[in-house]
């Protein structure tokens, strides 16, 4: 009935000559028998995408005739995981899969390790754009994505002694089921000035105009149920002429080449997140590029449903994810001013009507300004057209505020000094209809601090969309135990409608459900044990607590507070050997911008905290540390389940919204945390009393700054003193001295920007309540439950819906 559904009639799915065989035989014209694991893999994606294939058309198709208003995100990063298991389970094929499987002595779980996962995102940032698409589609919203297909994903982290190394992400390596490239729709664009490659460098030319093609490669995005499938465009770049002919025949070979590797490296790799380090003209051009090509293929679709020009904010909202594609401004007027000649009026009324814009952080280092000579060489009538804006703006703003020149000076989307800078946030602020943050916190700092005189002028644009993870990917796919236990107690409605576990409430009484909880998590526990056990060799108890920091290793996430905890920890042990302790592991993962020293140091010295750790007898058994090296989407699916403890212990006021945080909270596991980002709101869900609350406020972490002093902390606090000597006196760097001092600059010296220090006695507090009450397996699992209970309001469905209601003004387009 449901291949039927999906266009697919008789045509068995793996049945004896059905979609797998095909694929695996006339794909690889090979001995059946001897067809190694990976192309098995990509047999079987290819039979899924064969199942999809009619209703990605159909939905294409229905979009054109109903000619709704459409979304279109665009993002430089979708960190998308794998494709297979959760189109898979949105198309509501798992269980005809699992008995097929059977039946041919398939192992599944191994055949889909197979798969890289697609790692085009550094983060949060890209983790979020990729449930955005699930959301959307599941909603049924005429949606697309626009990215970027880079060949090298965020790099591959390992840890040697301790340190991490990085690798380059070949996940192109072999032919990738799950894209379609679509030449034919190639994009032309001409530029400026050409690239060249200079000692491996990536170099613009002034002045020799050039021009790139934009190739798009297709993905399908699967809505739950398999009612719409949208797509997933992501960009490659090449040189218009691959090839120049003339230089060949006299012999250059090298120079023949030399456009077609310069355009080709445009979207090489992904910019790892470190705003020190070099080459950032690349991602500039980068920037463009995903812009350009995106808004030329938009515009070419809206022309052909569309003839007035004037319907285009009626026909097509536009989100930008964070400022990385706030070129579309200009581009976007430049579009409307020099292809379709309009007036400025008209033209800027379209392009702010059509334009949304999410900020993601509040760190000025990564609120991204661009030197204004790049766009002078590069894009000369892009920056005429930002000048223009600006110069109307600061002739509003001085109207509205006369001789108020220090808010004229904050106001402007130019950057004055020896360097000029385009301030790519006041951009996308002024070139847009609205303006939002990713949680309360983050959009109220947002609106009162960073951009304050901008928001005093546009007060209306300013709104919070608090973020949301996808309950498909990450509770019904990632958990299929604790899914199918919840599943048993209030239906299978929360897969699509995730308030509904509210109705589990009530379960938190019922020991009977109590104990399914604590199977399940037992049961991942296990899982990850074994997991971990198979590909690397490391052993772990499960019936220890798990207590779990994941996410990117920054100062402001504060990693190093918790090695800090461990360390507490350890020396309350060697101090009292005797001591009575639940057995704990402690899990870290994550990786450092290749450029951030003090990251990098910090992930040296969990190593080597871990490796102390492991090497103390009075200890073993009872501490233990593991840095899970290569921290990514498929690795979170893992562990996430598995975890007892969540910790989210930014300093206050930094952490814009995260959202490991809630997929721990659906995976019932607990929080430990400071009152920052998502966090709070979270903690508001479910009631403080379910969670461990501690540290500095936002309010308290601004109004301290004055004063405090680390050191303080360290003479009189004698667990905190003896914590940072077991780091200082070389007790965890014996063959390396003087490894950690810079710990101490930052720490002490430097004043601990951060205030570890402030927070770590308020830590050590919580955690200890913590483990009191997972010495009552009763009480732990009631509060887990009432966390699952209350995570509903953190379903990416809420958000986008809020997204296509106040922002977008999109409504659905079922499928027929
Ligand atoms: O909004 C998604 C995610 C938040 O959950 C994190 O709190 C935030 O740190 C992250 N921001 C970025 C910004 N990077 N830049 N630029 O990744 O966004």
């Amino acid at each position: 009935k449901l291949l039927k559904q999906y266009g697919c009639g008789p045509i068995p799915f793996m049945g004896a000559d059905g979609l797998y065989d095909r694929h695996l035989l006339f794909d690889n014209i090979k001995d059946l028998a001897a067809i190694p694991g990976r192309e098995r893999y990509e047999a079987f994606a290819r039979s899924v995408r064969d199942v999809l294939s009619q209703r990605w058309l159909l939905t294409g198709k229905t979009y054109e005739r109903e000619n709704p208003k459409r979304v279109y995100y665009l993002s430089m990063e979708f960190l998308l995981g794998r494709s297979s298991a959760s189109n898979v389970i949105n198309l509501l094929l798992d269980p005809f899969v699992a008995q097929t499987a059977k039946q041919k002595d398939i192992d599944l779980l191994c055949l889909l390790e197979q798969e890289p996962d697609a790692g085009l995102g550094n983060g949060g940032l890209g983790r979020l754009a990729a449930c955005f698409l699930d959301s959307m589609a599941t909603l049924q919203l005429p949606a697309m994505g626009y990215g970027l297909r880079y060949e090298f994903g965020i790099f591959k982290q390992s840890i040697e002694d301790g340190w991490q190394h990085e690798q380059g992400d070949n996940w192109l390596r072999h032919p990738d089921p799950w894209e379609v490239a679509r030449p034919d729709e190639a994009v032309e664009l001409k530029l400026n000035c050409s690239f060249e490659l200079q000692g491996g460098s990536f170099r613009a030319v002034p002045g020799r105009p050039s021009t790139l093609l934009g190739i798009p490669y297709d993905r399908p995005v699967v809505g739950y149920g398999g009612k719409t499938i949208n797509t997933l465009r992501l960009w490659a770049a090449t040189a218009s002429n691959s090839f120049d002919f003339q230089e060949f025949s006299s012999g250059d070979f090298a120079s023949a080449l030399a456009d077609t590797l310069a355009a080709g490296s445009l979207t090489r790799v992904l910019y790892p997140d470190d705003s020190t380090s070099k080459g950032q003209g690349l991602r500039f051009v980068q920037e463009y590029f995903l812009v350009a090509c995106s808004l030329a293929d938009l515009v070419r679709r809206f022309r052909k449903t569309n003839a007035d020009w004037s319907e285009l904010a009626d026909k097509v909202a536009i989100q930008l994810n964070d400022t990385h594609p706030a070129m579309a401004v200009p581009e976007l007027l430049r579009i409307l001013l020099d292809e379709a000649h309009l007036e400025w009026d008209q033209a800027w009324d379209l392009t702010r009507k059509a334009l949304a814009y999410t900020n993601h952080t509040l760190l000025p280092e990564a609120l991204e300004k661009w030197p204004l000579y790049w766009f002078e060489t590069m894009l000369p009538r892009h920056l005429e057209i930002i000048l223009e804006i600006n110069r109307r703006l600061l002739d509003d703003a001085r109207d509205r505020f006369p001789g108020d020149e220090k808010r004229i000076e904050r106001v402007s989307i130019v950057e004055e000094g020896a360097a000029r800078k385009i301030r790519m946030a006041n951009l996308a602020i002024v070139g847009s209809h609205a303006t939002n943050g990713v949680a309360a916190i983050h959009s109220e700092l947002l609106r009162t601090t960073t951009v304050k005189e901008l928001a005093e002028l546009f007060p209306e644009r300013f709104n919070n969309k608090t973020n949301g993870v996808t309950p498909r990917r990450w509770l019904l796919l990632a958990n299929p135990a604790l899914a199918h236990a919840i599943t048993g107690a209030i239906g299978n409605v929360w897969v699509t409608d995730l308030d509904k576990l509210n109705n589990l409430k009530p379960f938190a009484e019922n020991a009977s459900f109590r104990a399914a909880f604590r199977d399940a998590k037992h049961e991942a526990k296990s899982q990850f044990a074994n997991w971990l056990k198979t590909t690397s060799g490391q052993v772990i108890d499960p019936n220890s607590i798990f207590d779990v920091h994941v996410k990117r290793i920054h100062e402001y996430k504060r990693q190093l507070l918790n090695a800090l905890r461990v360390a507490v920890l350890y020396n309350r042990l060697r101090e009292n050997p005797d001591l009575q302790m639940i057995p704990r592991t402690f899990f870290f993962a994550g990786k450092a911008a290749p450029a951030y020293r003090l990251a990098k140091l910090i992930i040296k010295l969990i190593n080597n905290l871990a490796g102390t750790i492991d090497g103390d007898p009075v200890v073993r058994g009872r501490l233990k540390i593991v840095f899970l090296p290569e921290y990514c989407v498929s690795l979170a699916e893992h562990l996430i389940p598995a975890s007892d403890v969540s910790n989210q212990i930014s300093t206050a006021g930094y952490e814009a919204s995260g959202t490991s945080n809630m997929k721990f909270m659906m995976n019932g596991a607990l929080t430990i945390g400071t009152r920052d980002g998502a966090t709070i709101e979270m903690a508001e869900a479910a009631g403080e009393e379910n969670f461990f609350m501690f540290g500095l406020t936002a309010d308290q972490v601004v109004s301290s700054r004055g004063w405090y002093n680390p050191y303080w902390h360290y003479e009189n606090e004698p667990e905190t003193r003896a914590a940072l000597d077991l780091i200082f006196s070389d007790y965890l760097s014996r063959n390396e001295p003087g490894t950690f001092a810079p710990l101490r600059d930052t720490l002490l010296t430097h004043g601990d920007f951060y205030m570890h220090l402030a927070d770590l006695k308020s830590y050590l507090d919580a955690d200890r309540r913590l483990v009191e009450l997972y010495a009552q397996p009763d009480d732990w699992a009631r509060k887990a439950i009432l966390n699952i209970a209350s995570s509903g309001r953190f379903s990416s469905d809420r958000t986008i819906n809020e997204y296509a209601i106040d922002i977008w003004n999109v409504k659905p387009c079922p499928v027929p």
